[in-house]
Order: C-alpha cells, then sequence, then structure tokens
C-alpha cells in the first residue's frame, strides 16, 4: 500500500494532472440544463461514465475528483467508478465539503461546511476506494474583501479538514479560490492570494498537517473577469509564481491550479508559461474542471450519437494541459 507522500506524488508528477469531476448536484444539474440535458440521477451517471471512459485519458490523468453521488454508482458495466479508474491507473479522489454558506458577521462572503461526521465519512469513502480529498473554499474581492474573519474561518477549516484525511488515510487536496469575480486588478488579485496563502499555510502548520502529503490546489493569479485591464499570459504566470513563492513551503509536492472560469485555452497557455519560469521546489500541474470537460459537455448535449467526439473533445483538452506542463523542460 502506498503512503501518503506517494500518493501525492503521483497525483502531480509523471506529466499528468488531476480533473476535477465533483461537480454537486446542484452544481451538476445546472450544467446539464445549461446544455439542454434532463437533471436526473442516471443523468448526471452517464455523463461522469463518458468522462471516466474517454480512451488514453490516464496518458494525461492522474487522478479524478468524484462527488459522494458517483462514488455509490456504478457504470454500465457494473464496476464502481474507482474500480473503473483503478483498471486504468488512475487515482479516485472525493470531494468531502458540504458547500459554502453565508458566513455569520461576515454580509456576502461564505465559509464552507462539511466538518462534521467526517473523522466517520473518511473512513467509509477509503472503504469506497478513494485515495484522495478536496474541500474547496472561496474568497472574494471586492471593497474590504475579504474580512480577515471570512480568511481565518475558511482556512480554520481547510486545515481541519486536511488533519483529519491525513489521520483517516486520504491526502487532502486545499482549495483556496480566490474568485474571478468583480473588475479588480492583477494586483490586488495577488496580494489576496499571498494573504490568504500565508494564513493558511500558518493554519495548516498549526494543525499538524504534514505538508509534504497534501496538494495545494490554488487560482492563478488574474485580474478579475469585468477588469477593463486583462493581463498577458507571462504576467498571469509570473505574479502567480511570485506569490506561491513567497507563501508555499517547499515540501508540498505538488501546486494542481483551478480553472476558475478561464476558457480552457487561456487556462492551458497560463499554465504553459509557468514552467520553468524559475526553479521551483514543487510540480505546478492542472486540477482543471471546466476547462478540461466543458468542452466535451458542450459537444455530448445528451446526445449518445456524439459520445464519441464528446470524449475526443475532453482527451484533446488533457492532451494540450499534459503538453503545456512539459513546455519548456529539460
Ligand atoms: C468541479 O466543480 C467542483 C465542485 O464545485 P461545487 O461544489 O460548487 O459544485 C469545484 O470545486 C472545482 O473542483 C473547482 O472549482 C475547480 O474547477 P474549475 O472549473 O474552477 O477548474
Amino acid at each position: 500500500m502506498s503512503t501518503l507522500t506517494e500518493v501525492a506524488h503521483t497525483l502531480v508528477s509523471n506529466g499528468r494532472g488531476i480533473l476535477a469531476a465533483d461537480e454537486s448536484i446542484g452544481t451538476m444539474s445546472s450544467r446539464l440544463e445549461s446544455v439542454g440535458v434532463e437533471p436526473t440521477e442516471e443523468n448526471r451517471r452517464v455523463y461522469r461514465e463518458l468522462i471516466v471512459t474517454t480512451p488514453k485519458l490516464s496518458d494525461s490523468v492522474s487522478g479524478i475528483i468524484l462527488a459522494d453521488e458517483t462514488l455509490r454508482q456504478n457504470l454500465s458495466n457494473g464496476q464502481t467508478f474507482p474500480e473503473a479508474l483503478a483498471d486504468i491507473g488512475v487515482l479516485a479522489g472525493i470531494k468531502v465539503d458540504t458547500g459554502a454558506k453565508p458566513l455569520a458577521g461576515a454580509p456576502n462572503e461564505k465559509v464552507t461546511e462539511g466538518l462534521d461526521g467526517l473523522r466517520e465519512r473518511v473512513g467509509e469513502y477509503r472503504r469506497l476506494g478513494a485515495t484522495f480529498a478536496k474541500w474547496r473554499a472561496v474568497f472574494t474581492i471586492g471593497a474590504g474583501l475579504p474580512t480577515n474573519r471570512a480568511v481565518r474561518a475558511n482556512v480554520h477549516a481547510l486545515a481541519r479538514y486536511a488533519g483529519l484525511c491525513q489521520e483517516g488515510g486520504l491526502v487532502p487536496i486545499v482549495e483556496p479560490e480566490v474568485l474571478m469575480d468583480g473588475g479588480h486588478s492583477l494586483a490586488q488579485c495577488q496580494q489576496v492570494t499571498r494573504a490568504v496563502l500565508r494564513s493558511l499555510f500558518d493554519e495548516l502548520a498549526l494543525m499538524r498537517v504534514d505538508f509534504d502529503s497534501m496538494i495545494l490546489k490554488p487560482n492563478m493569479v488574474v485580474a478579475g473577469k469585468d477588469s477593463s485591464e486583462q493581463p498577458a499570459v507571462a504576467e498571469v504566470a509570473q505574479a502567480t509564481v511570485d506569490a506561491l513563492r513567497d507563501t508555499v513551503p517547499p515540501t508540498v509536492p505538488g501546486v494542481a491550479f483551478l480553472s476558475g472560469g478561464q476558457s480552457p485555452e487561456v487556462a492551458t497557455n497560463h499554465l504553459g508559461a509557468m514552467q520553468n519560469l524559475d526553479q521551483l521546489p514543487w510540480e505546478l500541474t492542472y486540477s482543471f474542471g471546466r476547462a478540461l470537460v466543458g468542452p466535451a459537455l458542450d459537444t455530448w448535449r445528451g446526445n449518445h450519437g456524439k459520445w464519441d467526439a464528446a470524449q475526443k473533445a475532453l482527451s484533446e483538452r488533457a492532451v494540450a494541459n499534459a503538453a503545456a506542463r512539459a513546455e519548456s523542460k529539460g
């Protein structure tokens, strides 16, 4: 059996990345509805089957993050999703948070919940075949935001989640997402991202989380999507790497970015531009959701005749991101 450190390294090495297919029932239902598919449990299952049976996915994907519902479903051939992934050499992960809820005393800010009963759920998820987990906290940039209250509440929950996962035998993916919503500048995003990461690693240390057995899943440092000044790819890459270098301990095996609403191509370009910008102690890879599966969902639209084309669309994004990781290596 692999140690947690080995699992963490497997997730981020050999040029591969992580696919986030852990949309909650509500989010997945809206995504299906947006392409004209009825949001039933069966349609969510079929869509996830399309993803995990994509040919050669394991060449570029090391792990797939699943939702609780998917972990309990079966493929058409009767296998569970973790069994099917194990057969192709991909690790199964599980989103264990129960969502971001309004934070008392902090209007317009959220705290991610899910700690109650988490020790028991971690045990159950391991028995169902998961080897790693994910918890996402969100931070909004705005006038006076994020507040210290929201930052401290969220990093505390992230650290307690990570500790419980390591205690129970799952590698925690720790996801602090500074949202792209708003008209803020690249510099503002960098300042908030730095502050959040600094606070996060202080709290992870306090909770005795082993940095060598976790993965960080941060946002890239970008300007707000409503900003009229959108930075060049090279600026995003440099600002992101600078923020990470100032805050992320060198023993963390890897940083796996979320895409956060960037287009698939832009997210891939940013990832490519970061490779070998500086000598960095951690692997830099992807843990995209929308930027990996968006084109496939848009192609499929619930039409069985488009199954192969949709898998091809996913495969193309996965291959492009693996290629971006390889940029300027060696
Ligand atoms: C795939 O979506 C994940 C779950 O979202 P909800 O709990 O809101 O349904 C989400 O955490 C995702 O893993 C990250 O946001 C990264 O996805 P993107 O699309 O930003 O790369």
